[in-house]
């Protein structure tokens, strides 16, 4: 009797298994790069219906899976090849994790036997040691049967806790590697529960609610934890129950629209060294917040405390007390956190909870009110060429007429002056270099953001940070993504105007070639290039690109003295500092 065609095992492979664990996790899309072992793995998580959004260097696939990531609370993958690949991908996961974006980067590698003995392998690098110290936990498969373990340790380690990046080594044998289709169907897991709630104690709540009563002068500050917790409408009430001023640093704009009267943002110079009571939500005291301590907060030289009191949530117990003293830490998930202070502030203090004292809003409110009339003065000027504040009245306009547009934003100048100037409307509408300061997230975060939103995506980009993922231009036209990116080209890195000073042929290390158009590699590649030397053809540009939803790019013409050394954190620079 011919028993083949009976007995014959339906067989699936690595290949399918590394797709349906990641598919029975709800992963719809794969960020990557082809080559050697995954090309085919490309095609199949095409083919079985994954989108997949192949990329012209790895760094901006990983950049977009961290950005995905952050606005989906759902790991973003990064598929790469293996060493050069590998590497190339590793900033962007070293990046997400350092700004607590949970993300996957899976490489391919070489085999083991011939990585270990250090034979010389094709692309052979041992790409799991690497890993391990640059981002939050590093996995590797051997088996098929183990691949479902492997997705699931990485989505929990990504996702769960602090947030970040997870790499998972897949070699390239283990993609070919077959098993019997029923028992790989079973050897799968659906993550249950990946990002558990952590629920605050109530002592911890009560400290902190307690200190918030006490405070003659409070403040809050919004981080981009807060953002990414998506408990916006709690994060609110919160705020206006309680009546407390708030800050929102930059990825934590919009979280409450940035024209709230509660908004401090307008007064920050002022608001930092008075207050008395300081609640961080989901922001950390580093650089960015001047370490908590220094003149920025009112201390009497740049190391001295400033006499504040912190309030500091957050999910990572070992966060509080790294750079001050934090008096009332609260441990847990922002959204469990918020909840349980307001159902605090509602049972202690009932519908009376006492707002902030008077003369603290109004002192903030003048101050606030001042600066923003100041500001409204710069923007209306017409300057020839164009600053960035003549061109950043023309954004600040188009977000307004279109604040579910998500903007991303890179450069020194063109970032400090785009997060001071733009008001956002939404939460999670505001993409940008992040802890680290790091140029090249732009074309990657701007792509993601496309993706997953659906929406349209407007790329505020100094020239020298568009640089650093510009042939992605080709990416956005091939997919056809509504970007818009805006280049502020003033000829170099932070303005063009340096001379070298010896008189020699070579320009200085921070000038590019003079009066460059960027738009032209939009029209490269099919999409619509612009240049624009004044706020009106720029304005013209940016309605147009909007309404039709075509890849834009335009070279907005910026005066090239209009720029400061890095911006507005010059005092970082070495030579800043010599005593
Ligand atoms: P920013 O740069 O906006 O000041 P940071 O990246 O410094 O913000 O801080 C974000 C903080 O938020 C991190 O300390 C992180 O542990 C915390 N965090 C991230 N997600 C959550 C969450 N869901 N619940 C609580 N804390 C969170
Ligand atoms: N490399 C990386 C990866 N990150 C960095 N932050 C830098 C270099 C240093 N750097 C900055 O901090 S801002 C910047 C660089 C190179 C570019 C500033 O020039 P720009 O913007 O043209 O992008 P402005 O508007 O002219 O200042």
């Amino acid at each position: 009797m011919d028993m083949t065609t009976d007995t014959k095992l339906e067989v699936t492979d690595g290949f399918h298994l590394v797709i349906d664990a990641l598919k029975l996790n709800g992963i719809d899309t794969i960020f990557g790069l082809p080559g050697i072992p995954i090309t085919d793995l490309t095609r199949m998580a095409q083919a079985e219906g994954m989108r997949v959004i192949s990329f012209r260097h790895e760094q901006n696939a990983g950049n977009a899976a961290a950005i995905a990531g952050f606005m989906t609370q759902k790991p973003g993958i990064c598929l790469t090849v293996s060493a050069p690949g590998f590497l190339n991908g590793l900033t962007a996961l070293t990046n997400a994790t350092t700004n607590c974006f949970p993300m996957i980067l899976i490489s391919g590698s070489s085999e083991r036997e011939i990585v270990d003995l250090q034979q010389g392998d094709y692309e052979e690098m041992d790409q799991l040691a690497i890993a391990k110290p640059l981002c939050k936990a590093a996995f590797r498969v051997l088996h098929a049967e183990d691949i479902g373990v492997g997705v699931a340790r990485a989505i929990r380690a990504a996702v769960s806790g602090r947030p970040g990046g997870v790499y998972l080594d897949l070699p390239a044998k283990l993609f070919a590697e077959t098993m019997d289709a029923e028992a790989g169907k079973k050897s799968l897991i659906k993550v249950v529960d990946p990002a558990p709630r952590q629920i605050p104690a109530e002592d911890a709540v009560q400290r902190a609610v307690e200190l918030l009563k006490g405070a003659k002068r409070p403040l809050i500050v919004l981080g981009k934890g807060a953002a990414y917790a998506q408990a916006d409408a709690d994060i609110r009430a919160f705020i206006e129950k309680t009546g407390i001023p708030y800050l929102p640093m930059s990825m934590a704009k919009g979280l409450l629209p940035d024209t709230h009267e509660q908004s401090a943002a307008a007064a920050r110079s002022y608001v930092l060294p008075q207050a008395d009571v300081v609640m961080l939500i989901g922001a950390r005291l580093n650089w960015l917040l001047s370490h908590g301590k220094g003149k920025t907060w009112g201390g009497k030289d740049h190391k001295a405390w400033g006499g504040q009191k912190f309030i500091q949530i957050d999910i990572s117990p070992q966060e509080a007390d790294s750079n001050v003293r934090i008096d009332a830490p609260v441990v847990g998930d922002i959204g469990s956190c918020v909840s349980a202070l307001l159902a605090a502030i509602d049972s202690t203090a009932g519908s009376n909870w006492v707002k902030p004292p008077a003369e603290w809003l109004t002192a903030i409110a003048e101050r606030k009110n001042k600066n923003i009339a100041k500001m409204a003065d710069t923007l209306a000027k017409v300057p020839k060429p164009m600053n960035f504040h003549s061109a950043l009245n023309v954004v600040r306009d188009i977000i307004k007429a279109n604040p579910e547009a998500i903007l991303v934003n890179e450069g020194a100048n063109a970032l400090d002056f785009t997060r001071s100037i733009v008001d956002m409307y939404k939460p999670r509408k505001r993409l940008d270099v992040g802890t680290w300061g790091i140029m090249g997230i732009g074309m990657g975060f701007a792509v993601a953001a496309a993706v997953v939103s659906g929406g349209q995506v407007i790329a505020i980009e100094g020239d020298s940070a568009f640089g650093f993922s510009g042939m992605e231009v080709e990416t956005i036209c091939r997919y056809n993504l509504p970007v818009c990116v805006v280049v502020f080209n003033n000829n170099g890195v932070y303005r063009g105007t340096d001379v070298n000073p010896t008189g020699g042929s070579d320009v200085a290390p921070t000038v590019f070639v003079k009066n460059a158009r960027y738009d032209k590699l939009m029209d490269a590649f099919g999409g619509v290039g612009v240049h624009a030397t004044t706020p009106a053809e720029l304005r013209r540009a940016m309605e147009e690109a909007v309404r039709s939803r075509k890849p834009t790019l335009i070279n907005a013409v910026i005066d090239e003295t209009a720029g400061t050394e890095s911006g507005r954190i010059t005092s970082l620079n070495p030579s800043a500092k010599k005593k």
